[in-house]
């Protein structure tokens, strides 16, 4: 799990996690969150031996910190790697689909796109564009995917292992894009599950008009092969 500024957020959604029971661990790989997050997180370590951290000295974006966490997770030794948001967007109880899924599958992905999934919370205008966004990388990049910007993601660990992340350089929305490109052009097996995707309760968003641009780009550049 990513987090800048989620002070409010990551108690109760860790414990939520664990009250699952489903025999996960967590990593939360922090930016240096100037509201003490990777402090928080430090103090819940203390009885929670399931719980991990990285600290990262700046705010470089989601795909840096998610290519950290996945580096460690692979040196781990880890079997499936799961992304996940911070803020509740990304319901726990959802946890033990993808575990199911990902026994046939080798990347399951969380779609508020296809039957069964949606959003909640947000303004129509938000809507349209991640549909809208979505559409357009589906289109330009020939993929049998309807939520290609989402981040709730369970990833078996060969994929990773065959993508070099060091090449990823997309790092808003278009991390998930190039992700999931990714594995489909290394002829792995990814299945859409349908997730309600929650507007966070506490917070902020950094979703902003530069990761957008990025997306519609390098969705581009990705197809070109540039
Ligand atoms: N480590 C790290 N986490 C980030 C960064 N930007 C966003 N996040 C986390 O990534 C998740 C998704 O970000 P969010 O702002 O909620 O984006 P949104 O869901 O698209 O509005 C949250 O858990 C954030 O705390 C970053 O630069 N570094
Ligand atoms: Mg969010």
């Amino acid at each position: 799990m990513p987090t800048y500024n989620e002070k409010e957020n990551i108690a109760k959604l860790v414990k939520e996690i664990l009250v699952q029971n489903l025999d996960l661990d967590i990593l939360v790989v922090d930016d240096n969150s100037p509201d003490g997050t990777g402090q928080v997180v430090e103090d819940l370590r203390k009885n929670i031996p399931q719980l991990f951290i990285l600290h990262r000295q700046n705010k470089e974006g989601l795909g840096r910190a998610y290519i950290a966490g996945f580096k460690w997770a692979l040196a781990q030794g880890y079997q499936y790697m799961f992304e996940m948001d911070a803020d509740f967007s990304h319901q726990p109880k959802y946890l033990k689909d993808f575990l199911a899924a990902i026994k046939d599958n080798d990347l399951v992905i969380g779609s508020r796109y296809i039957k069964g999934g949606g959003t909640e919370g947000w303004s129509k205008i938000r809507e349209f564009i991640s549909r809208f966004g979505c559409l357009y990388a589906k289109i330009i990049l020939g993929l049998p995917i309807n939520d290609l910007t989402g981040g709730f993601k369970c990833y078996r660990r060969e994929v990773l292992e065959n993508i070099d992340l060091d090449q990823v350089q997309s790092n808003g929305y278009m991390f998930q894009i190039e992700m999931t490109y990714k594995a489909i052009k290394n002829k792995y097996k990814v299945k859409e599950i349908p997730i309600v995707f929650l507007e966070r309760q506490q917070g902020k968003t950094k979703f902003n008009k530069k990761i957008i641009w990025e997306a519609v780009v390098n969705c581009w550049k990705l197809r070109l092969g540039l």
